[in-house]
């Protein structure tokens, strides 16, 4: 038997189940670089660039290994450009009679995966990503019967279930959540950690040329492009963010800083969903270092609950829902997305901040994302799916099973409540209280309406005041209602008025919201 293992480009491990029990002498293994993948949504150059390099760095790894490789090049003239395209030719090309793949991270991809056996009229085994600490039927197990899903009742599970940070069934240190003490603002003068920067090698920098040729019209720079593409540069900078990076990872977690992109963020996640490297072994190494004395309770937990809390609930929150997950609209949002989402060019600071450094590192880190481009698509009413398209466009690290409940459940709150139990809307008092955008903005953080007052503060008042009906009844919206009751009529009305002129200008009708 003539066994085809067909490896995508975000199962670039080792461990990948469809590599398990690989016969080298008879078996091979197909990877393919596909327009189709690059082109779904117009991918940032950077991620474009990062996967295909990360591919051929992979495939010279097996091929060195031993292992039979077949790898289709995009330029290759007879690339169809789809996974089924390739996977035909290849099944005609080897005369494959059995076909092993692993699930793939996105609905669309499985969709397609499935209709292969009968396309291909071969076996064609669909084997589980074993690569996430809980499976998708353990997550189904656990959510099942239960009313609401949050992901600190799941966080509990996994950490009595790993045993991590665990003293006998309490939580070490005595509690679970040291999220309190993870939202410091940055204090002045504080030294900052380097980023690791991988310099492109020849292999990266023909995919980069490459990328220019073929997608060059896509968002995003390339020439910055420093990201690790294979396993050892993902090892070295698991160890340079354990080293510079985790001793202050809870501390500032949420805070933002003009021209500092990365703070003390880990820029692990390309790694991660690529397959780099392993979510346990990332897990093992922090909570190493915190054994030897290297990082406090309070980060090491904070970065458990990331990877090990969020990372894995979004996964499983992801396939329980899907394929309807995206089609809600909880507010009923409607707005095109603002232009400057591409461009940067807005005189809110901490959009231009953000977006900017979207465009030149492919990354922006959490509290960017959440607080400041998805609060702003919250608060406009920006639809939804605009939104989501954006951000599975414009992220290294951004595949539909993470960026999905991240965008349209965390950030958009446009499933009603699945994922979060609130809206995460802010005015511009926050963003003041934990960035420094708002000392070089044209507007006045605190200023509630007026000419020069903070746009995210009318929004914000005017997406409480048109969210009423929705929003009262939570309670955890008791606060928020509490102070709008205490504005006067006329002060409501004014709020209103700004905010829909505001946002029209935004929709081309005017020029408030574009520099
Ligand atoms: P760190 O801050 O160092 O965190 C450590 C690790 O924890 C990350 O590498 C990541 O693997 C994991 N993690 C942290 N938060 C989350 C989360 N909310 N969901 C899942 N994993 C998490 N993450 C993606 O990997 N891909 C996406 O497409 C993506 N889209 C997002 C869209 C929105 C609107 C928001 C609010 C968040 C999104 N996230 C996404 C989650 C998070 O912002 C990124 O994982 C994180 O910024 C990656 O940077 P880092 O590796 O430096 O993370
Ligand atoms: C994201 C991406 C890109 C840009 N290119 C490829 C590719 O050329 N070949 C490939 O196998 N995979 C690519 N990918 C990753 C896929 O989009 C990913 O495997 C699916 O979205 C499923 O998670
Ligand atoms: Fe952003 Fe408002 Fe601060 Fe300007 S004033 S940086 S728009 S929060």
């Amino acid at each position: 038997m003539k066994t085809l293992r067909f490896i995508l480009g975000d199962q670039l491990s080792h461990s990948i189940s469809s590599l398990q029990g690989c016969d080298r002498n008879r078996d091979i293994i197909l990877l393919a670089e596909l327009a189709g993948e690059a082109t779904y949504v117009r991918h940032h150059k950077q991620k474009i660039a990062l996967v295909l390099s990360a591919m051929r760095h992979f495939a010279q790894g097996l091929e060195g290994e031993g292992y039979c490789v077949d790898y289709v090049r995009l330029e290759d003239k007879s690339n169809t450009g789809s996974f089924s395209g390739e996977l035909k030719r290849a099944v005609s090309r080897h005369g494959a009679d059995r076909i092993v793949v692993t699930e793939p991270g996105e609905w669309r991809v499985l969709e397609v995966m499935q209709s292969w056996e009968q396309d291909l009229g071969v076996p064609v085994e669909i084997m589980q990503d074993t690569r996430f600490l809980a499976s998708r039927s353990e997550f189904e197990q656990w959510a099942h019967g239960r009313k609401s899903l949050r992901m600190e009742f799941f966080y509990r599970e996994m950490r009595r279930k790993t045993g991590w940070l665990m003293d006998g069934d309490k939580p070490k240190g005595g509690r679970w959540n040291y999220d309190a003490e993870n939202r410091k603002s940055l204090p002045r003068g504080l030294t900052l950690p380097e980023r690791s920067q991988f310099k492109p090698d020849h292999i990266t920098r023909e995919v980069m040329d490459l990328v220019t040729t073929e997608f060059g019209g896509h968002f995003g720079e390339i020439e910055s492009f420093d990201w690790p593409v294979t396993r050892q540069e993902a090892l070295d900078t698991l160890a340079h963010f354990i080293r510079d990076c985790l001793p202050g990872f809870g501390d500032y977690q949420d805070a933002m800083k003009s021209g500092a992109d990365f703070l003390f963020h880990s820029l692990l996640s390309p790694c991660l969903n690529l397959g780099l490297l392993d979510a346990r072994e990332v897990c093992e190494a922090v909570l190493t270092a915190h054994d030897e004395g290297h990082a406090p309770l309070a980060a090491t937990e904070g970065f458990l609950r990331q990877v090990l809390g969020w990372r894995e609930f979004v996964r499983g929150f992801y396939w329980m829902h899907m394929p309807d997950y995206g089609a809600s609209n909880f507010f009923e949002a409607k707005r095109p997305l603002p232009g400057f989402y591409w461009t940067a060019n807005t005189p809110m600071n901490c959009l231009a901040q953000t977006v900017d450094a979207t465009r030149r590192n492919a990354y922006a880190h959490h509290i960017q994302r959440l607080m400041i481009t998805g609060n702003f698509a919250l608060l406009a009413g920006i639809e939804p799916a605009q939104v989501e398209e954006w951000y599975l466009a414009v992220y290294a690290d951004a595949y539909e099973w993470v960026e999905l409940p991240n965008t349209h459940g965390m950030a958009l709150f446009a499933d009603g409540g699945l994922m979060a139990s609130k809206p995460y809307a802010a005015s511009g008092a926050y963003i003041k209280r934990m960035s420094d955008y708002c000392t070089d903005c044209a507007f006045d953080p605190k200023k509630r309406s007026g000419e020069s007052a903070c746009p995210f503060n009318y929004l914000y008042w005017s997406f409480l005041i048109r969210n009423e009906g929705r929003l009262r009844s939570n309670p955890r919206m008791g606060l928020s209602y509490r102070n709008l009751d205490r504005l006067e009529d006329d002060q409501r009305i004014r709020i209103t008025l700004q905010a829909d002129a505001f946002l029209d200008s935004l929709a081309g009708l005017g020029t408030l919201g574009s520099r």
